[in-house]
């Protein structure tokens, strides 16, 4: 790009930032036309933005229940048994960043509402521990650490909390929960995500709490404008399952009903014992696609993360060592989550001494090696490319191979049919087709296939449905030299801001 389009596209950057909104209201009785119009102008906000741009961060689940071999405590555990004996924030940020991980979320509390910081809340927390003397601060000890190794950093507070004596009195616990948000969220310096879970398992005679979670996002605002609020909350999506899967149709873009906080907790997992990791509803539903945005009130930008554990639990069990995830599965999940235009939140717990164990890191850093091995080499940057149709100025050429985030092709708006090929001087081999939408404007591509030409004729490899943020998809070793994607299904011309074809290794 010459100085002149830098500029430009910096000024229009600029402008989309601030007129990006990712609520936008359907007025009733609105037609088909008016609803799809509402979906193409929903846009993510800046934070959102930032977030889908980190791709891949960890959670880590450690807490009273790493000492006592349990998910989900009720409250009762004494808080001498949080000890753990070579505890090393320094070893989980240095872990997280070798494995090619962006940011790292804590468990400053679980249900069980033990806190990993001396809060002013209650004393259910590492006051009362013999560990570090009761003097210990692990959220300041990761807070710290992650400022040192350059790791953005989360924190995952549980509304359900089955030790504080207001849980139940709804105004009381409100206070309780919003006095602890302040407190993580001015002793710690900056934060990128908000992690509220919706498990409750409380039963028909449990405690009933009615959170006030707009005071809760009012205060988050104020208090850390950049992070995002995930799950229970107005920015960041829970793909609906633990198993580590996203959809095909995956539609960032969605009637505001995805975010209901009802059906939010009504379909989070209510008791741990069982079906932990199985897939549930996910794989087959659609949120986003036409035939679904009928009625609907407003559209909101509501992207997907995908939360799955490196191990069967959350929490770490010794007797869980040998069933870490081998680096196929995990290879898997990352192809169906930051493959299928999801974030990838993977958890890694860890033990009682308070270090990653052996197993896992050995697993996080083969995957890392094979994710940079196959994506190292765009085959696409050898290929002339020629696209059907280009918008004025957006031709496709290096634009969508220049790992630039401005620069993008627009098919022309006239296009029925829009194509972008590829030629290459010799026969050339790969298994992995990836674009990336420039969801700047929306989300936009419903249907492409990838064909390539051999003897004559063009034969279908592989298909998707939605692109958004990012979409790798799979196929056989397939050897060509042209080949061409067809956008067979979009809501308005399709904009591509990369492309790239890869051999996995
Ligand atoms: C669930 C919780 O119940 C699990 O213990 C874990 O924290 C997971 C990330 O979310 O809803």
């Amino acid at each position: 790009m010459n100085k002149k389009s830098i500029i430009l596209s910096c000024l229009l950057a600029f402008c989309l930032a601030l007129s990006a909104q990712n609520y936008v209201a359907v007025s009733p009785g609105a037609s088909d036309e008016d609803i799809l119009k509402a979906a193409l102008a929903v846009r993510p906000s800046e934070r959102q933005m930032n977030w889908q741009e980190m791709e891949y961060y960890g959670f880590i689940h450690f807490g009273i229940n790493t000492f006592t071999g349990q998910e989900w405590s009720d409250g009762t555990n004494p808080p001498e048994l949080f000890n753990p004996t070579a505890l090393d924030a320094e070893q989980w940020v240095k872990t997280f960043k070798a494995a090619g991980m962006k940011g790292m979320i804590l468990t400053a509390k679980h249900h069980d509402g033990f806190c990993l910081w001396p809060t002013k809340t209650t004393s259910y927390s590492v006051q009362k521990s013999p560990w570090r003397n009761g003097q210990g601060d692990l959220v300041r000890e990761v807070a710290d650490a992650c400022r040192r190794h350059g790791l953005k950093m989360g924190i995952y507070l549980s509304p359900w909390d089955r030790n504080h004596p207001t849980y139940g009195d709804s105004p009381a616990y409100n206070q309780i929960f919003r006095d602890q948000l302040t407190e993580l969220l001015t002793n710690y310096g900056e934060m990128f995500e908000v992690w509220f879970d919706g498990a409750n398992g409380e039963g028909p005679n449990g405690k009933v709490q009615q959170y006030d979670f707009e005071s809760f996002y009012t205060l988050i605002r104020r208090l850390q404008p950049k992070a995002v609020i995930a799950i229970m909350g107005p920015d960041v999506r829970w793909v609906g399952n633990e198993a580590g899967r996203g959809r095909d149709p995956e539609w960032s873009a969605l009637p505001v009903g995805a975010a209901s906080r009802r059906t939010i907790a009504e379909n989070s997992q209510q008791n741990v014992t069982e079906n932990m990791f199985v897939p549930k509803d996910a794989r087959g539903a659609d949120l986003g696609s036409r035939h679904l945005l009928k009625d609907t009130e407003a559209m909101i930008w509501y992207p997907s993360e995908v939360d799955t554990s490196i191990r069967p639990g959350w929490f770490y069990h010794a007797n869980q060592d040998d069933k870490v995830k081998s680096v196929d599965k995990l290879e898997d999940i990352y192809y169906t989550s930051i493959g299928m235009n999801s974030t990838l939140l993977l958890n890694i717990p860890p033990d009682q001494r308070g270090l990653i164990h052996d197993n896992d890191i050995k697993h996080l850093l083969e995957l890392r090696k094979r994710i940079d091995n196959t994506f190292a080499n765009n085959i696409l940057k050898s290929a002339k490319i020629k696209a059907k149709s280009n918008g004025r100025k957006y031709s496709a050429n290096r634009n969508i191979t220049d790992a630039d985030k401005l620069s993008f092709w627009r098919a022309a708006t006239t296009d029925k049919d829009p194509v972008i090929e590829f030629s290459f001087c010799k026969p050339t081999s790969c298994d992995r087709l990836l674009l990336q939408e420039n969801i700047r404007n929306g989300q936009r591509i419903e249907n492409f296939i990838f064909e390539v030409y051999n003897n004559g004729q063009w034969k279908k490899v592989a298909e998707g449905k939605t692109v958004g943020y990012k979409r790798i998809l799979r196929f056989e070793k397939t050897t060509f030299s042209k080949a061409r994607i067809r956008f067979t299904g979009f809501r308005a011309a399709p904009e591509i801001i990369e492309a790239g074809l890869y051999l996995s290794k």
